[in-house]
């Protein structure tokens, strides 16, 4: 690799990625490829802290590393991978659970968020799920990791564990920075503009699918939940309005100003339909680099066993060092 800074991320094959991972993640991936050398994962160990249909997630993760070239991934320039692949994040994650405190994990946002959504299932993975992302990341010695603004208390407890673990055993692993984009850096739920949207959300109509279809896509974006206000402005108190502009801004680049401006004296109905036409031409090309790539699997399986063979030999090296400070017999 180049003599560079190293950045990881990774996204989850719990479905397909939302407007949401798309805007406030994914597409902020590609632009870092030439500065940075990049990491880029399929998270499928992460998916099952949540019951998934063995068959749906196989599909699942496929399509997911397709979409993440559509999306603008280059596995020339950056190594994409699939985490289950590569088994160091998961000898990782064990000495690091052991240099992470109960009561840390139990502060975590989306567990308890996750706990509530799924009491049938709370399982020690849910609630570890911390440790193993912070094994994706330090697994590498990140020095960064661009995710949404929901992923950021987790990068903490990572630089927590990193900061824990470095001065029981001497300076070891690189404390990674949140790289942060502040264009939708939160996209919310189209249902319930106070949640984030969220590709698991039981409601169809609650997020846009970056390979819905335009009729798809205008159609929820009609169904959007608003006030009664009918006025365009990004204020307090107008969630609905505000997530609406916060999208269409990322979407075509339009400041708050002027949006308001655009829309000045026009109603709901013109704005949610303007929104919905810029999203879908804004998404189009992505399925149809999706749909190109999917019809070759031959392909597809190349670049993944490269990508993971790749993965598995700088991240075997910082890995059989941590097993060494530990205190393991070397193999
Ligand atoms: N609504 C969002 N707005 C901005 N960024 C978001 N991200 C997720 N939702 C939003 C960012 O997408 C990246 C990948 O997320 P993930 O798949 O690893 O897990 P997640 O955050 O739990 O995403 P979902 O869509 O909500 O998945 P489920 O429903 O399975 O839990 C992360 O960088 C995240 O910040």
């Amino acid at each position: 690799m180049e003599d560079k800074k190293l950045v990881f991320s990774a996204i989850q094959p719990t479905g397909t990625f939302t407007l949401g991972n798309y805007i406030g993640a994914v597409r902020n991936w590609s632009p870092l490829q030439d500065e940075y050398n990049c990491l880029y994962c399929v998270a499928d160990m992460h998916a099952i802290t949540v019951k998934q249909d063995p068959t749906k997630l196989r599909q699942n993760s496929l399509a997911a590393y397709a979409l993440l070239i559509a999306c603008g991934i280059d596995p020339k320039k950056s190594i994409l991978f699939i985490q289950s692949h590569v088994p160091t994040h998961a000898l990782l994650n064990w000495v690091l659970c052991c240099n992470t405190q109960f009561g840390e994990l139990s502060r975590m946002t989306q567990f308890k968020d996750k706990s509530q959504r799924h009491p049938d299932d709370i399982n020690a993975g849910l609630f570890t799920y911390p440790s193993l992302m912070a094994a994706d990341i330090l697994a590498y010695n990140a020095d960064f990791v661009p995710v949404g603004v929901d992923q950021k208390q987790h990068l903490e407890l990572t630089r927590d564990i990193a900061q824990r673990f470095n001065q029981r055993y001497g300076d070891f692993f690189t404390l990674p920075e949140p790289l942060i984009f502040e264009v939708g850096a939160k996209i919310m739920s189209l249902q319930d503009p106070t949640k984030k949207m969220s590709k698991s959300d039981e409601n169809p109509n609650a997020c846009i699918l970056i390979l819905d279809d335009k009729d798809t896509i205008i159609r929820k974006f009609k169904r959007a939940v608003t006030d009664s206000e009918a006025v365009v402005a990004y204020r307090e108190g107008k969630d609905g309005i505000n997530n609406l502009m916060s999208i269409y801004s990322a979407v075509t680049g339009k400041d708050y100003a002027s949006i308001e401006s655009e829309f000045a004296g026009k109603g709901y109905g013109d704005f949610k339909l303007a929104v919905g036409e810029a999203v879908a031409d804004n998404l189009a090309p992505i399925r149809t680099e999706f749909d190109r790539l999917m019809a070759d699997k031959a392909y597809l399986k190349e670049l993944y066993t490269e990508g993971a063979q790749k993965a598995f030999r700088i991240s075997n090296k910082i890995v059989s060092k941590v097993y060494h400070k530990v205190g393991f017999v070397d193999r």
